[in-house]
Order: structure tokens, then C-alpha cells, then sequence
């Protein structure tokens, strides 16, 4: 060997016959080189043991690097050796590299080899560096890690999204949401902190931004004075994670050819009352008190991108849309509630809490619930809890809309949805 000698382990992406001369071209995680053959100079059993591999063989190839003008790189390698360490079989269930449309069931069903696509695992290393800068921002806000229980008694976002199973011949559920627990945390002197799981819908619709397992980024913060100290910090997270995966994702954006718009803070604040006008002058006329639906959100986002903003907040729900943990507004239809939309979609939901024991009783009897299944939530506030609110953050969403993808299942590895539970 000399200090010219590679070796370059790697899947076998293409393979080009021009008589006198052969390539090989070799894909790692970091991108692609050339092996050159030339037939004459090559041992034939090294060349035509290179040269008929199938596509994305598994192999290790040794040889020399020589300069060269006519690859990416500038250079290419002269094989010396090679080790098939795992053939590849033929035909392939996709293609890596053909420029054919695959249909997104196709791509599912086969995803490891979807993974395959460079632009495809980049949007994983930017979820990934997403996943640190969020928990840079958290430390850097006094934020601490939390776990809390996947499977649980009983649910906290509504009877219609729960997944039941049999615990020990028990009905038990998979959490929704951490939200009871992250408040129960409250009483406690954990003042501040987050949590990034699974959170389990059993969500009937089949949408492009609906899956029944998602990562969630939950926070919870005491001794706030109102929603909007809640807002405030999500908004310091959110511009910290945009600015830094700008930034430290350059190379993953190019290959996705996107660029990330990194917004000012803070963002503007709409009440849901002022949504139901902008609605109506736009033709659409919703009633107080109802929901304003994909649509209603998709058009308040295409007035807001028009006016220059890609995330902006909905404030002040209806309380008889919120569920029992939402403070009221005393004295109004309304309550301490937030979304934040981004280009028309909700990306979070949060708001400041009910830490009144009588109240939250009350609203959990209000909601139509029986408070008695509620005691183990219940009694944390039974012996002093601090005022308090919080925010759960749909990290699939969140990154969608960043890279406009087309879907949520763009940004999770094996999506689990209305019909699909494998692979
Ligand atoms: P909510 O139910 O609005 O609030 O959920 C919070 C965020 O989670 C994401 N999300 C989903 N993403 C993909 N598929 C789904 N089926 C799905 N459902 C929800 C969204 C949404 O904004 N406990 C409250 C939060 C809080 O008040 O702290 C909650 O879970 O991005």
C-alpha cells in the first residue's frame, strides 16, 4: 500500500460499461465516487467480478486515488481488491437513482430502500439537529428533560383518539399527550420542563398532516403571569431551532433545494374572534364557537403569507373548544388559549392552565367527564400548585412546513396511519 491507497466501503449506486473502460459508481452517507477500470490495466477477474455486481451490492473496494478531470470529485479510485460483503437482489422493489415518480406507498413499503435517496435521509439529519437545538434552547432557558408514562389509565385529548389495550386484563391507553402528568409537575418544583416522545392518536382521517403515532415537544412552565410568557418562550425555541438549522443544515437544504425563512419574533397575534372576521370578508362565514377547520386555517394562512408572515398565533378560543385543562376567560365565551399556525397549518396548541382545584373539577364535570377518574391528575392540585401553562409542538408538523413537503409522512422514518402498522 501506499499513502495514495483508499478503501471505500459503500453501496453499488450505478454501473457503466463502455467497452474498453467500466465505471463503478459507489455510494456512502457522504455521496459518491467513481471507480475507474480500465479493462486493459485491471486484472480480468477483478473486472468482471466489479463490473457484474448488481445494483446497491454491499461491498468494500481498495485501491489507488488518482486525480481526475472528468468526475464531481476530482478524483477517482484504480482498484486493486474488492470484498462483496452482501449482493443485492435483482430486480430491485424501487430504484434509487432513476428519475421515475414512485408512488408514496411504494416509497413506504420499501423504506429502507427510500432511505437510500440522499435528499430522502436528509430530511432525518436535519430532524435529528433539529432535535438538538431544541434541547439546546430548552437548557439555555432552564428547561429540564423529562419522561412520563406511554401507557396510561386514562386519556387527556378527547374519547374519540384513544387507542385501548388490554393491560393485565385491564382497559388501559396509549398516551395521547403527556399533559396530565407534565401538570402534575408542576406541584412539584420541576417549574420547568419539556418532554420529546411519542404521543398515540387513533386518528380516523386519512390526511396528509394526520398520523396516529407523532413525536410531540411538550413543555410545561410555572409562575407565569398569563398565556402570553408561554408564547414568549416558544417563540425564543422556535427562532433558535430555524436560525441554527439555517445555518448548521446548509448542506441537507441544498440537497433538499430549500432554504429556511427564519421569521422576526415575535409573531403577530390574531384572536379567534378577529379569524372569524378575516374569515367573512373572505367569503367565509363561520359562527362563534365553531371550529375553523383545515380550510378556515388554510385561508388565514394564505392572508397572513400575503401581509409577509409565515407563523402567527390564534389567541383566545372559545372555551367550549378547548379541552377541561384550558383556563376560562372569566366573564367571556373565550379562554387562555394559543395555536401557532405556520404557512396555514396549526403546528402547536397550548395556553395557561386551570391550577384552581374547584375549577378544574368543575370544568373536567363541564367537559361532560367524570372527575373521579381524574383523581390522580386532580389531586396535585389539591395541595398547592403555581399557576402555570404550556405548549405540545407536532415535531413532524413543524418540519414539514419548514421544507414545505407535501406530507407529514415526509418526515418520519415508518409512518403508522390509518392503514398502515408496517413496516
Ligand atoms: P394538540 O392535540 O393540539 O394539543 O396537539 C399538539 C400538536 O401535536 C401535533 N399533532 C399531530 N401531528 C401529527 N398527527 C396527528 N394526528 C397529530 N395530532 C396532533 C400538532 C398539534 O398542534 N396537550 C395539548 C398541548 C398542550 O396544551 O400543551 C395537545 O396535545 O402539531
Amino acid at each position: 500500500m501506499n499513502d495514495t491507497t483508499v478503501t471505500m466501503n459503500g453501496w453499488v449506486q450505478d454501473i457503466r460499461n463502455l467497452g474498453g473502460i467500466s465505471f463503478v459508481i459507489l455510494r456512502d452517507r457522504y455521496g459518491t465516487v467513481q471507480i475507474t477500470l480500465p479493462k486493459k490495466k485491471i486484472e480480468p477477474a477483478l473486472f468482471s467480478g466489479l463490473t457484474s455486481l448488481s445494483r446497491e451490492s454491499v461491498v468494500s473496494v481498495t485501491g489507488d486515488v488518482k486525480e481526475s478531470g472528468q468526475t464531481e470529485l476530482g478524483l477517482e479510485i484504480i482498484p486493486s481488491s474488492f470484498e462483496l460483503y452482501s449482493p443485492a437482489a435483482v430486480p430491485l422493489p424501487m430504484g434509487v437513482i432513476d428519475k421515475v415518480n414512485v408512488e408514496m406507498d411504494t416509497r413506504l413499503n420499501n423504506r429502507f430502500m427510500d432511505l437510500r435517496k440522499p435528499e430522502i435521509r436528509a430530511v432525518f439529519e436535519l430532524k435529528s439537529m433539529m432535535l438538538e437545538l431544541l434541547s439546546e434552547a430548552m437548557k439555555e432557558n432552564g428547561f429540564s428533560q423529562v419522561f412520563t408514562p406511554k401507557l396510561v389509565e386514562s386519556g387527556a385529548e378527547g374519547g374519540a383518539t384513544l387507542f385501548r389495550l388490554d393491560y393485565f386484563g385491564r382497559p388501559a391507553y396509549l398516551a395521547q399527550s403527556p399533559q396530565l402528568y407534565k401538570q402534575m409537575l408542576m406541584s412539584t418544583g420541576l417549574d420547568r420542563i419539556y418532554e420529546v416522545g411519542p404521543a398515540f392518536r387513533a386518528e380516523h382521517s386519512n390526511t396528509v398532516r394526520h398520523v396516529t403515532e407523532f413525536i410531540s415537544f411538550d413543555g410545561e412552565m410555572s409562575w407565569i403571569s398569563s398565556q402570553n410568557d408561554v408564547m414568549n418562550m416558544i417563540e425564543k425555541v422556535i427562532h433558535h431551532i430555524l436560525k441554527g438549522l439555517k445555518d448548521k443544515g446548509k448542506e441537507q437544504l441544498a440537497l433538499l433545494g430549500k432554504e429556511i425563512n427564519v421569521p422576526d419574533i415575535p409573531y403577530p397575534v390574531l384572536t379567534y374572534s378577529e379569524c372569524l372576521g378575516m374569515l367573512s370578508s373572505a367569503g367565509m362565514d363561520l359562527k362563534e364557537g365553531d371550529d375553523l377547520g383545515t380550510e378556515g386555517e388554510k385561508l388565514i394562512g394564505d392572508i397572513m403569507s400575503e401581509k409577509g408572515y409565515d407563523l402567527y398565533w390564534i389567541s383566545e378560543y372559545p372555551e367550549c373548544e378547548k379541552p377541561f385543562y384550558i383556563m376560562e376567560k372569566e366573564g367571556t365565551p373565550y379562554s387562555f388559549s394559543f395555536d401557532l399556525d405556520y404557512k396555514g397549518q396549526e403546528i402547536s396548541s397550548g395556553g395557561q392552565r386551570e391550577h384552581r382545584y374547584e375549577r378544574l373539577v368543575e370544568r373536567i364535570a363541564k367537559k361532560g367527564l367524570d372527575p373521579e377518574s381524574f383523581t390522580f391528575y386532580t389531586d396535585a392540585f389539591r395541595y398547592g400548585m403555581p399557576p402555570h401553562g404550556g405548549w405540545g409542538i407536532g415535531i413532524e408538523r413543524f418540519l414539514v412546513k419548514m421544507l414545505d413537503l407535501p406530507n407529514v409522512r415526509e418526515a418520519i422514518l415508518f409512518p403508522r396511519d390509518l392503514n398502515r402498522l408496517s413496516p
